[in-house]
């Protein structure tokens, strides 16, 4: 069983890599959406998560270490019905890992860019990740043979086939929802651009740079690439950007400029939950 106790040979058996395949995996599960568990509850669900949402398998050395970044403000609900899914789903896959929350502080309009270059700055003072996914809040994954490990040649766009499009791509460039880059594919493109506050636009914008250097956008198939979304509302303080085919335009240019490079903020606290690193930031307003 997966959550079983170490055995006694535990540091013996530590040392034996895990399998290319976890034998734990499942293959389509089903994603309960409304009414989820405390935040107690899911914890007591997971006794081998660690303080931050931390977890290495227990019985063998995990072969990918992969960072979890999600860009947040105010879904709580949300919130806990990721978690509920997302770590037995990362142990099934017998990944090192660890979930990031990058909670956008105040009430400037929300830039979910920014907020993800954040992320990947501060995982990055942890652990030398292998592997950085980046993950909406309200999108859960339906088939745990979609692995959350990263293509070592190309940056991957993962929800590949959401409910909300009929299970496929809304148009073929889509980079929305949850995408995985190793930290050298991160940094070869600059980063994320910090320039789009508001709804839309960035996820193409991202896209756009991943070509302008010289990678290709790759993708699971289909068929492991299943994500439901929980249903909700536009939120308060993340309407519809009106600049954002204006900074398309300009992706081009901009993105040696606009990035990494050029990220500023305030990291306001670093609290280590039982299921979660929370990174509360103030990330400035649109000028
Ligand atoms: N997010 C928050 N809080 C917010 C806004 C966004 O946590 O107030 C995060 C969250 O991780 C979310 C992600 O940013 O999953 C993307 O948010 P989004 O509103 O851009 O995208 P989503 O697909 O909703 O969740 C789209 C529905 C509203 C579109 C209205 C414009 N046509
Ligand atoms: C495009 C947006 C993307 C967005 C996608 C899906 O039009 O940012 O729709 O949106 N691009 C622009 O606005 C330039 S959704 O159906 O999820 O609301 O991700």
């Amino acid at each position: 069983q997966l959550g079983a106790p170490a055995s006694p040979g535990e540091e013996l058996e530590r040392e034996k890599d895990c399998p290319e395949t976890s034998p734990y995996l499942v293959g389509p599960v089903s994603v309960l959406l409304s009414s989820p568990p405390s935040l107690s509850q899911i914890a007591e669900r997971n006794p081998l998560v660690s303080l931050g949402g931390m977890y290495q398998p227990p019985s063998c050395q995990a072969l990918h270490h992969t960072a979890l970044i999600v860009p947040y403000r105010n879904r709580p609900a949300h919130l806990r019905t990721l978690l509920y899914h997302i770590h037995p789903f990362l142990q099934r896959q017998q990944l090192h890992y660890r979930v990031y929350i990058v909670h956008q502080a105040g009430n400037s309009t929300f830039n979910r860019a920014k907020l993800l270059n954040v992320g990947v700055r501060e995982a990055l003072r942890d652990e030398d990740w292998g592997c950085l996914f980046l993950h909406d809040v309200d999108l859960l994954p339906e088939n745990d043979r979609n692995h959350y490990v990263c293509d070592p040649r190309n940056p991957k766009h993962v929800s590949v086939a959401m409910d909300k499009f009929g299970y496929r791509l809304p148009y073929p460039q889509y980079f929305g929802g949850v995408s995985a880059l190793t930290p050298d594919q991160y940094l070869k493109m600059n980063g994320f651009p910090n320039q789009y506050w508001g709804w839309g636009g960035e996820d193409d914008d991202i896209a756009t740079r991943v070509r302008l250097c010289g990678m290709k956008i790759t993708r699971p198939p289909i068929s492991v690439g299943h994500y439901k979304m929980i249903k909700h509302r536009a939120d308060r303080g993340n309407e519809q950007n009106p600049h954002r085919f204006d900074l398309l335009m300009r992706t081009r240019r901009s993105w040696h400029s606009d990035g990494l490079n050029s990220l500023t903020y305030d990291l306001l606290s670093r609290e280590l939950q039982p299921l979660y690193t929370n990174l509360s930031v103030n990330i400035g307003e649109e000028p």
